[in-house]
């Protein structure tokens, strides 16, 4: 009842009252950034509305037809009108979207090299004239271009940004975008913090959830082509006909907003579900087994994409365990998939089960002795970092050590090491730094970016409302495919369209996310772990400080990657230590291996440095770790404060749960730096000057906290109290 009174309220204001609506009406989350809201600015909003009269699709191919479904839907939201469709370019302001192949009309524009450059899936988007006729253009060689065209053009509306004399021409720099899901048959999502796998395993193929298409929908508007539903922890049922067929109906559903499907095999397949007594890659029964497996999977999937396999990684089978190589393994199932023009993703991140050498030079060493040795239809899978998606690492010592094998990036969307679903933390300050990374294998300027074939981002999406568990982490998801689209792209202007089409086009609502957003990602790196230092978390959940964890496997512990002792602070992985650094090229070997030159962000990352030694910054270590976690304090406080101020300009619903949020990384932050700062202190013996913030509690104290088990979201604030 209430809720009813309240629709007719929200009903009866946008009736009477002129755009735009002063209270933004409360929203769940649900519609990402595509919610094709009334354009706010009036001016804006008459020029669109003059600009764009009638839409012409000449096509009924799927995906066009998903292009039209959106611009239509898109259209009504943002100029607050219906735009007819169809009919003859006979008046000023038609829409035109179509591909060459598809429309007579669109072959007959004078788009020149334009198109031609574009490339498969980019597409042209030109305000021109048509029979005479202001028109808007979008075109592309292929219908999916017309697609991402079409979302481009709604986000210029979206934006706000003017269309008199639109001449854009974009392309994807990469061409395998891919959102690999770490989901489980059973319906939990590993390292998931948005509540339960999307996807309705016991309910499809017959039952399809809405939300599929909608997922589609947010992955194609940022140009995503490619999903790995389940995880690289694999089960190998789903390559039996009962998953493959509702694989399949997925596929049915993603296909026509351009997004291809890859599967996550288990390497002892052939033993699991074929019966047959060993997976070794080199037994020709195995090698049928796949070959008729692949078929199988094309029989049902004519467009399937290949395979994505993590393997002799952390308890997962693979080639090893047949004294075969990486290598072998790889190449078995390249050969199952090439007649279909398939490909194989196959992951660097393994480790060894002893523990012999530093754990982040394990794949290089393992990998680049196998540079030629895969076949043409595999790519080494690598992610950014040599240690595990912490919230800084210098980029993985891969990026252009292996020439002859093509390589893509793997980015963690899910924030497993950043505060997983409450802290705010925008990611694409993460992946712009290793992207422009220079790794000088072939002289300066060679960049990771330059240096990869695509990039995969673990997904963070599940069944919650709002897709990612917070508002803000779907500025994440958004950030990965702009990424993935064009590794160039800056930051704060991912960031600022995101705001825009997310919150509000105010200034005031645009400059303050924005600056909240671009400063989280440091914030988080000051207050758990600043100065280079990584892999602080609590074990297992890796949520909240852990760096005493010790025992179990060494390289998998804290104090073996903080090397904490009463002399200093570091991992020493100079000549003098385990030598990681030798991975670099050159000029980074020496710049990385030097006190001199090192980064102060990665000094611990390369160094045992002494308590007491003066930095370059002419601060002790000891004094420089304090100011830093105590920045990061300090601005995850100026982010809440500066959100509690919004309270007009943002909808209630979101508002308040962003500020619930901010409270909660606040005192968290608080949590990171006292039990970090004390237990340093245990082995540093200093003192904390006479104005640092005294720790609410000893450090026993901290040690003692146990999160709650909740596989959802293991959270200690409850123990810990209010802030
Ligand atoms: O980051 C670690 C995670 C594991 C994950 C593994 C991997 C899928 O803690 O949950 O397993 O990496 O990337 O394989």
């Amino acid at each position: 009842m209430r809720f009813r009174l309240l629709v007719s309220w929200v009903v009866l204001c946008v009736a009477f009252s002129p755009p735009p609506a002063r209270a933004p009406a409360a929203e769940d989350g649900s519609d990402l950034w595509l919610r094709y809201r009334l354009v706010g600015d009036t001016a804006r909003l008459a020029e669109y509305r003059a600009t764009i009269t009638q839409l012409v699709v000449p096509s009924d191919a799927p995906t066009i037809q998903a292009a039209r479904a959106e611009l239509v839907a898109g259209l009504r939201g943002l100029l607050g009108r219906d735009i007819p469709v169809g009919g003859d370019v006979t008046r000023d302001g038609a829409l035109i979207v179509g591909t060459p192949a598809g429309s007579r009309l669109v072959a007959g524009l004078p788009l020149g090299d334009a198109l031609r450059d574009a490339g498969p899936e980019g597409f042209v988007i030109r305000d021109m004239a048509v029979r005479g006729r202001r028109a808007t253009v979008v075109a592309a060689n292929r219908d999916v271009g017309v697609l991402y065209g079409a979302f481009h053009l709604l986000r210029l509306l979206q934006t706000e940004t003017p269309l008199r004399g639109l001449n854009i021409q974009s392309a994807p720099r990469l061409p395998l975008r891919l959102l690999d899901h770490w989901d489980n048959l059973d319906g939990t999502a590993e390292r998931g913090y948005a509540g339960a796998s999307l996807w309705e395993w016991a309910r499809l193929p017959d039952s399809l959830n809405p939300r599929y298409r909608d997922y589609a929908r947010a992955n194609a508007s940022v140009g995503i082509n490619g999903v790995v539903p389940t995880n690289v922890n694999a089960d190998p049922r789903v390559l039996t006909p009962a998953y493959l067929v509702k694989v399949a109906a997925l596929a049915n559903v993603l296909r026509p907003y351009g997004i291809t499907v890859y599967l996550s095999p288990r390497f002892s397949a052939p033993i699991e579900i074929g019966n047959l007594p060993t997976a070794d890659p080199l037994d020709p029964g195995v090698r049928a087994w796949w070959a008729a497996k692949v078929d199988e999977i094309y029989r049902a999937i004519p467009d399937f994409g290949g395979f994505l396999v993590k393997a002799n990684s952390e308890g997962q089978p693979g080639p090893q365990d047949y004294h075969r190589t990486h290598a072998d393994g790889a190449n078995l199932l390249a050969d199952a998939l090439a007649p279909h023009g398939g490909i194989v993703m196959w992951r660097a991140f393994v480790y060894r089960s002893e523990v012999p050498t530093d754990r982040v030079m394990q794949a290089a060493d393992e990998f680049v002795p196998l540079d030629g040795a895969f076949r043409k239809n595999v790519l080494l899978q690598v992610k950014n970092g040599p240690l595990d998606f912490q919230p800084r690492e210098p980029f993985h010592p891969l990026f252009g050590a292996m020439p002859h094998t093509p390589l893509m990036m793997e980015v963690q969307i899910t924030k497993e090491y950043l505060g997983q679903d409450t802290h705010l933390a925008f990611l694409a300050p993460v992946w712009e730094e290793v992207l422009n990374a220079d790794t000088y294998v072939r002289g300066p300027g060679t960049t990771v970016g330059k240096e990869i074939h695509g990039i995969a981002g673990v997904a963070n999406v599940g069944s919650d409302r709002d897709w990612c568990g917070s508002d803000f982490n779907q500025a994440n998801w958004y950030a990965f495919g702009r990424l993935a689209w064009d590794y160039t792209l800056p930051s704060s202007a991912i960031a600022d369209e995101w705001v825009r089409m997310t919150f509000s086009n105010a200034p005031r609502v645009v400059d303050r996310v924005k600056a909240i957003m671009l400063a989280s990602r440091e914030a988080v790196v000051n207050y758990m772990t600043p100065l280079g230092l990584a892999h602080q978390m609590a074990r297992g959940h890796h949520y909240g400080p852990g760096p005493w964890v010790t025992g179990g496997r060494a390289d998998q512990t804290s104090v073996y990657f903080n090397r904490a002792d009463s002399a200093g602070l570091g991992f020493d992985r100079t000549a003098s230590g385990s030598d990681a650094v030798r991975q670099y090229a050159a000029p980074l070997r020496a710049r990385f291996g030097s006190r001199d030159s090192v980064p102060e962000q990665l000094l611990l990352w390369f160094h045992h440095v002494g308590w007491s030694e003066r930095l370059r910054s002419g601060r002790s270590l000891w004094e420089a770790l304090l100011a830093h976690y105590q920045a990061g304090v300090d601005t995850a406080r100026w982010m809440r404060r500066t959100w509690d101020g919004m309270a007009d300009l943002v909808d209630p619903e979101r508002f308040r749960r962003t500020q619930a949020f901010l409270h909660i990384q606040e005192a968290e932050a608080r949590w990171w730096r006292d039990a970090s700062v004390l237990y340093w202190q245990s082995f540093s013996h200093l003192p904390l000057p006479p104005n640092y913030e005294t720790p609410a509690h000893d450090l026993d104290w901290y040690r003692r906290l146990r999160c709650p088990p909740d596989p959802r979201k293991p959270r200690c604030d409850a123990v810990m109290g209010a802030p």
